[in-house]
């Protein structure tokens, strides 16, 4: 079943969310994504919104540039946890997809990721940990992630000088 949705406001956006698709593929979780625009296509917008919870889905990675309301209007429609990824725009580096996600009003939360590469994967990450609440198996598939990665950097050295 899938359990966790990927949209983008553009197929442009795809190189940044590409890592939500990868890390979650890599944890065995069954993703969908889809292009769906909050300015561009906002009936699609809604309807996916309003039927993602009753087609299985647990969260929804919502990925967005420039003025990046996707993740917030999502959020308005469904109580699903929306996780918010600024994507990288052409004129202020995603800046202002960061703040047009981060600032939800009082009532409507969307956790907001940092811009780009890391935040979709941190994204993915994070909705892998709140499937890994009701799945021990994706707990210690996160516990052996986490290990691999702490390792990595123990082994780290450093150029000598000269
Ligand atoms: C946003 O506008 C998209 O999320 C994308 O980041 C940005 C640019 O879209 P394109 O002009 O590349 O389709 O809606």
């Amino acid at each position: 079943m899938i359990e966790v949705g990927i949209v983008m406001g553009s197929n442009s956006d795809w190189d940044v969310m590409q890592h939500a698709a990868r890390v979650l593929k890599d944890f065995g979780v069954r993703c969908e994504t889809r292009v769906v625009s909050a300015h561009r296509t906002p009936d699609l917008m809604f309807e996916y919104a309003e039927t993602a919870r009753g087609r299985g889905i647990k969260a929804i990675i919502a990925g967005a540039g420039g003025a990046a309301h996707l993740p917030g209007m999502i959020a308005a429609k469904t109580t699903l946890p929306v996780l918010g990824v600024p994507v990288p725009s052409r004129y202020l580096r995603g800046e202002d997809s960061l703040l047009s996600i981060v600032q939800m009003p009082k009532g409507v939360p969307v956790a907001t990721f940092a811009i780009g590469e890391a935040g979709a994967a941190n994204a993915a990450l994070f909705a892998v940990s709140l499937l890994a609440n009701h799945d021990p198996v994706l707990a210690e598939k996160l516990e052996v992630f986490r290990r691999k990665q702490t390792d990595t950097v123990l082994a780290m050295t450093l150029p000598e000088l000269d």
